[in-house]
């Protein structure tokens, strides 16, 4: 049989490596970086390798299934599926209203370059508040803190002008994520390396010497949760020793008094004690940050996720504004992004947006409110448990895995159990697919057409690729947003869309509903079809924003006062970090060679590792009278789970630090080495949950160690 090899893009994560895809007889037979690519040079990761087994694999989930009255799943063909999800929808919007049904996108939504778009105009079709992605377990403080502090118009500085970078629990050499002025995720290893040999300072706090600290010029082995301490000693000497830009500053910012006196106890001595790190190396961190020209300080999941998420983006944010760390007048723009909808590209700060849940639907549960259109995930599970009206009795779970990724576990699989409807997209009998009532088989990414719009969040350049699909797919699939469109169709609602409302008398084909999707964009997905030479990117470089001068009848100021955020730093400071008894700290970190919960019935991958090891500092194993490979019994106020001990001088002492929404349900001590475990588990999302996101504490969990 003949191969041909045709270019395309990645979708196992956000990164969307460049790939060249060998087909063979139909099928996905290989791929490999493409070395042509000016952004990604040839390059992938062990993931990404593992594309031609995720598409071929004979458990593949490639017709959709129903269960029956005896409980069992039965393989329907995919308009039935559709009719019967469609009908069951129907009844419940009748007889409960619309917020009765609730839609989750998980990381294979976003994956899917339409996923969340389609999901989304498919709930504000029905008129559901219940709308929930996983941003609002992943780094919701980030979205608020830029929406209320104002944005700079020009943008951050990008990582490659950046002097100077402070990475604070981000890790994207595996992670292949940051935020942005972060290092970008392509190539990141090379990147990095390659920018300190050209002169970049780097700096990481993280409590384990990850990847990226491992390269640090300083490191900061910051207790988890202390982040807030950490930020705030650094800020009490860059104004101090006034290092930070005194022009901007005047210019720009307001409140700078406020944040004065809140970082005002914390000298450098007491915010090393709070934090656990040297009080000169915080100093040397300070001057370090402060003495460069360009670069961001950005954090990962870690500190966002450590309980104190909003006030720790609060203090970054402040870091980078004190430091004025923007795209100024007459430069190009920080990220250009094609497929977005552009906004103006100014010298100047931005209106600040809402306060959190200002002037959105709020929750039922604990008074929390939306993150823009989203419910916080932390509310869904008692959305579904709490009666009365509004109650959730239908699901509709796309790419997701609600089971092992959110908080308290037993609690997610209790509401699961309960819905009177649960419809899950997913390719393998995943946890919580076990539990659905309908599973419909999706196409995978590389029988799908795509835009880049996922990832040209960190492309510093206008670079944009629209892929076809390489091959048919098997079975009897459909792409996320044609599912989502047939069920609006039975249901007889629309989709409303940026450009107008999705034509609902015939199916649009996927560049329409792109096109249709990302309206008001700077190259509508259509014309970079069209440009599209041999499946190669297209790269609009005249089209590369430059920062205008400020428009000065919309004068705005960054407000360092605003929101009480000075006042919960005091509150912070004054408060006691210690939880009784529980005196290890779990925390969250990225496996190489898994992604969130997928990847653990992939042989490749799975040779790698069976499990995620509960790493200890090998000095905390020895007091606490454990060996490497023993099977440690973790236990949080919450709950009790297993994992397998493995010792790295790399970790601080007193925190175990575990790759999180592992497994596929709760693994005994017997079968914990084959499966691993979440540790989502022992969260519990009602307790020290962020007031205003309602984000949990999912790294940093109190946590007590004993051998099982
Ligand atoms: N304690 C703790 N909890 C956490 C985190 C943490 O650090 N600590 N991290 C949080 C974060 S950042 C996130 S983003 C969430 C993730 O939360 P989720 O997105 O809910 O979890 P995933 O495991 O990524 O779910 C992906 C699902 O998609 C399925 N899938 C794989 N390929 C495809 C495909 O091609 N199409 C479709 N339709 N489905 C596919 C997989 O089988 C899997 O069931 O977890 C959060 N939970
Ligand atoms: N291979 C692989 N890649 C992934 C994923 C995956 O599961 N596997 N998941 C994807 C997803 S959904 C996301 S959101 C991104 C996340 O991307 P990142 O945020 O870069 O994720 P991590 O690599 O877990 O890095 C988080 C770091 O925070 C540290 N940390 C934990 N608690 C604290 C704390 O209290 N303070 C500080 N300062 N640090 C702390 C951890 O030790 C860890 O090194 O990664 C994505 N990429
Ligand atoms: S980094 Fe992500 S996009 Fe790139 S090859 Fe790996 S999984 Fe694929
Ligand atoms: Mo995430």
């Amino acid at each position: 049989m003949t191969v041909h090899t045709r270019r395309s893009f990645c979708r196992f994560c956000h990164a969307n490596c460049a790939m060249l895809v060998d087909v063979e007889d139909g099928k996905v037979a290989g791929v490999r970086g493409d070395p042509e690519d000016p952004m990604f040079g040839g390059y992938t990761c062990i993931k990404g390798r593992q594309l031609p087994d995720a598409h071929n694999l004979p458990d593949r989930i490639t017709q959709s299934l129903v269960r029956g009255d005896d409980g069992a799943f039965a393989p329907v063909a995919m308009a039935e599926a559709l009719d019967e999800a469609g009908a069951r929808l129907k009844a419940i919007v009748d007889e409960h209203g619309p917020h009765a049904v609730a839609v989750y996108c998980g990381t294979y939504a976003f994956q899917n370059s339409a996923g969340v778009g389609a999901a989304m105009a498919f709930a504000q079709g029905l008129g559901t508040r219940n709308f929930y992605t996983s941003v609002t377990l992943d780094q919701p403080a980030k979205v608020y803190t830029t929406a209320r502090y104002g944005q700079w118009m020009g943008g951050l500085n990008t990582f490659s002008d950046a002097d100077v970078a402070l990475f604070l629990g981000n890790n994207p050499i595996v992670s292949h994520y940051a935020p942005p002025g972060g290092l970008p995720p392509f190539s990141p290893s090379r990147r990095l390396r390659d920018a300190k040999e050209a002169g970049l300072k780097l700096i990481v706090a993280d409590p384990r010497e990850s990847d990226v600290a491992g390269l640090a010029d300083i490191y900061l082995p910051v207790r988890p949760g202390e982040d807030p301490a950490l930020l705030a000693g650094m800020i009490h000497v860059i104004l101090k020793e006034e290092l930070y830009d005194r022009n901007f500053v005047a210019a720009h910012v307001d409140g700078l008094d406020a944040l004065r006196d809140a970082v005002a106890g914390f000298t450098p001595a007491a915010a090393a004690e709070r934090a656990g790190v040297d009080a000169d190396a915080i100093v040397a961190a300070a001057r370090m940050f402060a003495g460069g020209s360009k670069g961001c300080a950005v954090t990962g999941t870690g500190p966002e996720m450590a309980g104190k998420g909003v006030l720790t983006e609060y203090l970054v944010t402040a870091l980078n504004i004190l430091c004025a760390r923007f795209c100024q007048e007459g430069e190009k723009s920080a990220i250009p992004r094609v497929f977005t909808p552009q906004t103006p590209r100014r010298a100047q700060v931005g209106p600040p947006g809402p306060m959190y849940g200002e002037g959105f639907p709020k929750s039922r549960i604990r008074g929390l409110g939306m993150l823009g259109f989203e419910m916080p995930c932390n509310v869904m599970a008692d959305e579904i448990l709490t009666p009365g009206e509004g109650q959730i009795r239908a699901l509709i779970c796309i790419g997701g895995n609600p089971e092992i990724a959110f908080p308290n576990q037993r609690k997610v699989v209790e509401a699961l159990d309960s819905l009177d409807l649960l419809v899950a997209i997913d390719v393998r009998m995943a946890a919580t697919a076990r539990r659905a009532d309908i599973i419909l088989a999706p196409k995978m990414c590389l029988e799908r057409e795509d835009i880049t719009n996922l990832s040209e969040w960190w492309y510093e350049t206008p670079y944009a690729r629209y892929t076809e699909a390489m091959v048919e797919a098997p079975g009897d699939t459909l792409d996320e947003y044609e599912m989502l469109w047939e069920l609006a169709k039975r249901i007889g609602t629309g989709m409303p869309l940026a450009g107008g409302p999705c034509p609902m008398d015939e199916r649009p084909d996927k560049q329409r509903f792109l096109d249709l999707m990302s309206a008001g964009c700077l190259v509508p997905p259509s014309r970079v079809r069209a440009d599209t030479e041999d499946g190669r990117a297209v790269i609009y470089e005249d089209l590369h924003p430059v920062v205008e001068p400020a428009d000065p009848a919309e004068a705005h100021k960054f407000d360092l006062a605003a929101a009480g955020m000075p006042g919960a730093l005091a509150d912070y400071g004054n408060a006691s970090p210690d939880a009784d008894g529980f005196d290890f700290r779990l925390v969250s970190r990225r496996s190489r060679h898994r992604f969130n919960s997928s990847g653990h019935h992939l042989p490749g991958l799975r040779a790698k590792r069976t499990t995620n090891p509960a790493f200890f500092h090998p000095d905390d194993l020895q007091d606490l009278g454990l060996a490497e490979d023993d099977i440690v019994a973790i236990t949080s106020p919450r709950a009790t789970i297993y994992g397998v001990a493995a010792a790295s001088d790399k970790l601080r002492r007193g925190v175990v630090s575990m790759a999180h929404a592992f497994g596929d349900g709760d693994a005994g001590k017997d079968d914990v080495r084959d499966k691993g475990n979440s540790t989502n588990r022992l969260v519990d999302e009602t307790v020290d949950y962020d007031p205003l996101t309602g984000q949990s504490v999912q790294s940093a969990i109190p946590v007590r160690i004993a051998a099982a």
